[in-house]
């Protein structure tokens, strides 16, 4: 809260305070909400962190089939570009790398001319969502359930693109990102994050380079006017903001890319334990995970027994094959309906109607399985150093009264 100081000419939001001197001595002025961390967002997104911007989603707002531009999660490593771009038509992406032959420049006008456009639905959810579980606890931003979400998205195929630069098929091992956004320190010449995917991942029909989210240009904060999408891998290797592909003839080795980040050991450790860094992998799909979305948890359901609930399942490669539900703490498990998904990497909708033997507390349980028979574990599964991949089983409370 700014205090008023004589001496000084005050100013509230670069505002001046006009009847500054007439202010009674020893009260303060309330201030201003000066700016709106996540402009275009839900007002009800938990916010986790403003600088950089990290918000998540609560559940019940994850509800919707597809889920809605203002709905989705941000995660930013550094900040965001300050302004959406004047003409983001005359917007640049370079495709460069060991494997192309000479350095490629495309605008954002050309991406869109020249190329077939596509739109599939995609999951994206952030490698770190769930860490808050971890125990011990893992630093960095502590997501709960809502660094997920899956909406429609239109682009061009990044392998149309990679084609059209002539790269080279027998050196091509990966590629990596690099986009507009600054480091945390102002350093201009410092890489906020660049990672990337195996050449095999960013080949795939549905690894795009998009503009719009459900048939609107992007939000700000999830990467305006251009981003890469390569779903069913941590949404840390989608790119916001994208200014650059580089076709690499080896793993990528950017920002980001090495160390503890979104990486994990390659084989299981006890909590808590020290990993060295040739121990440590890549973290490529993503395992079989399933969000309950209705009711929201804490409903009192009364005059009836009957709760119908919803929600989607998801995994990084493959589909979710079935969904069960337990309301006797995983002793026994029910099927939920589940639909197929819209398109490859696309979540999937459950949805089963409960009856409750009698009035009480109950935590209903929701456990995916996937096509390889790889189902959500119970309790928190492999702890890591950085808290990724937590996919155990999501719970919600209910009285029935
Ligand atoms: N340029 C850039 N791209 C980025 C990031 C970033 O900080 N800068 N964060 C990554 C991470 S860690 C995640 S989880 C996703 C989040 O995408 P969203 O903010 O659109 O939900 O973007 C990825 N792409
Ligand atoms: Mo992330």
């Amino acid at each position: 809260m700014p205090y008023l100081n004589r001496r000084r000419f005050l100013t509230v939001a670069g505002l001046p305070v006009v009847f500054a001197a007439r202010l009674p001595a020893g009260i303060g002025l309330l201030g201003l909400e000066t700016e709106d961390p996540l402009p275009g967002k839900h007002p009800d997104l938990t916010i986790l962190n403003d600088r950089p911007v990290n918000a998540e989603t609560p559940p019940h707002l994850l509800d919707q089939r597809i889920t809605g531009a203002d709905r989705l999660f941000v995660r930013n490593n550094g900040i965001a570009p300050a302004s959406p771009p004047a003409d983001p038509s005359a917007w640049e992406l370079r495709i460069a790398g060991e494997a192309v032959p000479e350095p490629v420049v495309f605008t954002l006008a050309e991406l869109k001319q020249r190329f077939e456009h596509h739109t599939y639905q995609l999951t994206l959810e952030c490698g770190g969502n769930g860490r808050k579980e971890f125990s011990p606890p893992a630093s960095g931003n502590q997501w709960s359930t809502g660094a997920v979400g899956c909406p429609e998205w239109t682009g061009v195929r990044l392998r149309d693109v990679l084609e059209a630069a002539n790269f080279d098929r027998k050196k091509a091992v990966y590629v990596g990102y690099y986009g507009r956004d600054t480091h945390l320190s102002g350093d201009p010449d410092k890489v906020v994050i660049s990672r990337g995917v195996p050449i095999a991942k960013a080949l795939e029909d549905e690894t795009l380079i998009a503009w719009n989210m459900n048939g609107q240009p992007l939000p700000h904060l999830n990467g305006y006017p251009l981003r890469l999408l390569a779903s069913g891998y941590p949404a840390s290797v989608s790119g916001k903001w994208l200014s650059e592909i580089a076709v690499r003839d080896r793993v990528h080795d950017g920002e980001k890319m090495g160390g503890a980040s979104y990486r994990v050991p390659c084989k299981p450790v006890a909590p808590g334990a020290e990993v060295d860094d040739e121990d440590m992998c890549i973290i490529e799909e993503m395992p079989v995970k399933s969000l309950l979305t209705s009711p929201k948890t804490g409903a009192i359901l009364s005059d009836t027994k009957t709760l119908p609930i919803a929600g989607h399942a998801w995994c990084g490669s493959g589909a979710v094959s079935k969904v069960d539900y337990s309301i006797d703490f995983g002793s026994t498990w029910q099927a939920c309906a589940l639909t197929k998904p819209a398109n490859r990497y696309a979540w999937q909708h459950f949805s089963a109607q409960i009856e409750f033997p009698q009035e009480g507390y109950y935590e209903i349980w929701a456990r995916a399985t996937d096509d390889q028979g790889r189902a959500q574990p119970m309790v928190l599964p492999n702890w890591n150093p950085r808290g990724y991949l937590n996919n155990a089983c999501h719970r919600i409370a209910i009285k029935v009264v």
